[in-house]
């Protein structure tokens, strides 16, 4: 997989970050990364097998409004098949069972032909995305086309959003139908750089996604003695890519971060909140609190949700709990994707931030009052049905 701008790695590479979530770490593995597996007709009948059974300790899916009950009866969380959510991540585990099905799996890559050399790649962009051998996402760790993730935190993102609902297996997704499109650019360590960013958002302009969901977008900037001429070059390198996407109309989804300063602080901060296409989500955990060194701001971050203790998959079949402003941000994320799949190109990105931020677009919790723009938590019935009117 060949990725464009590695030219940018002179300047950039040293500038490492480490992913601040508290989740489950694998080991870094020399394999080879699988190839996708085939959804069986059994897994595709599989969706109407019965209740998941780890549903009932999914508090954040039911803090969010989808009990039991209206998981199974409301309509608007159905989803769609054509709304494509690119993962800014660690990858995804695209063959973990509760999963299969639900991620970006290129056929015209993965042909006979397409498998022709020793390393199962034919170097040749079959189906014209612009994106050479892009099997199931892209990575641009490994310059690959397997976006498979030895992390976890992918896999945790794609579960909350888009788990297989009632297919008596693990948990359930706050949306059924969905197709999540992979882009590894944090290592196995939780590490990534500025350039690894670039080329993601590169990938993501070729794409061209309906949502993006971003892990992470706070980097130590301006090398180690953080010059402020290289600090200023480098923000105009990711503000180049932020506009084009911003052109494209993607809301772009993130977590505020962890950290003892509020949110809007830093100079990237400051980048991140001048974009009316991005927004930004702080976590709370199950007593409707602000989690622990989440960064919050009244004027900079648009609304919180669920990103404490959060049960959702992980890989190699496994599941767990992870925390995080990232996770917040994949439940805002499934809630923008239903709200593409419903009202599709009527909807502008002006209703979408005043519909979450507003009295009827979320709960409305006091104690969250000064953390976000409206003071709300999510509520993704509350704002799909808030957006039809
Ligand atoms: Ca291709
Ligand atoms: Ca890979
Ligand atoms: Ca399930």
């Amino acid at each position: 997989m060949k990725v464009k701008n590695l030219v940018l790695l002179g300047i950039v590479s040293y500038l490492t970050m480490a992913c601040t979530q508290t989740i489950i770490v694998y080991k870094p593995s020399k394999q080879i990364d699988p190839l996708p597996k085939v959804e069986s007709e059994e897994d595709k009948d599989a969706k109407s097998k019965g209740l998941d059974p780890m549903n009932e300790d999914q508090w954040a899916l039911h803090k969010v409004g989808i009990s039991k009950d209206v998981l199974n009866k409301d309509e608007n969380l159905k989803g769609n098949y054509n709304v494509k959510v690119a993962i800014l991540s660690t990858g995804i585990d695209y063959n973990h069972k509760d999963l299969i099905g639900q991620v970006h799996v290129n056929k015209s890559e993965i042909t006979q032909e397409g498998l022709a050399d020793e390393k199962g790649y034919n170097q040749k962009d079959d189906d014209k995305n612009g994106l050479v051998d892009d099997i199931v996402g892209v990575d641009v760790v490994d310059n690959d086309g397997l976006a498979y993730d030895r992390h976890g935190a992918g896999t945790a993102v794609a579960g909350i959003i888009a788990a297989k609902t009632n297919n008596a297996t693990g948990i359930s997704g706050i949306m059924k139908e969905v197709t999540l499109y992979p882009v590894r650019y944090i290592n196995d360590n939780g590490q990534t750089n500025l350039a690894n960013l670039l080329n993601a958002l590169d990938v993501v302009l070729k794409v061209k996604p309906d949502v993006v969901f971003v892990q992470q977008l706070q980097f130590q900037l301006g090398g180690r003695d953080k010059d402020p001429a290289l600090i200023e070059a480098e923000i105009s390198l990711m503000k180049k890519k932020l506009d084009k996407i911003k052109e494209l109309k993607i809301p772009v989804i993130v977590g505020a971060g962890e950290d003892i300063e509020s949110f809007g602080t830093s100079r990237l901060d400051q980048v991140i909140r001048s974009y009316d296409n991005v927004v930004v989500v702080t976590s709370t955990n199950e007593s409707d609190n602000l989690s622990f060194l989440a960064k919050y701001s009244f004027t900079a971050v648009h609304t919180s949700a669920p990103g404490e203790n959060v049960l959702t998959t992980q890989p190699l079949n496994q599941y767990g709990k992870v925390s995080g402003t990232a996770f917040a941000a994949a439940h805002v994320t499934a809630a923008v994707a239903l709200a593409k799949a419903k009202y599709a190109e009527k909807l502008s990105m002006q209703d979408l931030v005043a519909t979450l931020i507003s009295e009827k677009g979320g709960d409305y919790i006091q104690s969250l009052d000064r953390y976000s723009r409206g003071g709300n938590r999510l509520n993704v019935v509350k704002f799909l049905t808030a957006l039809a009117k």
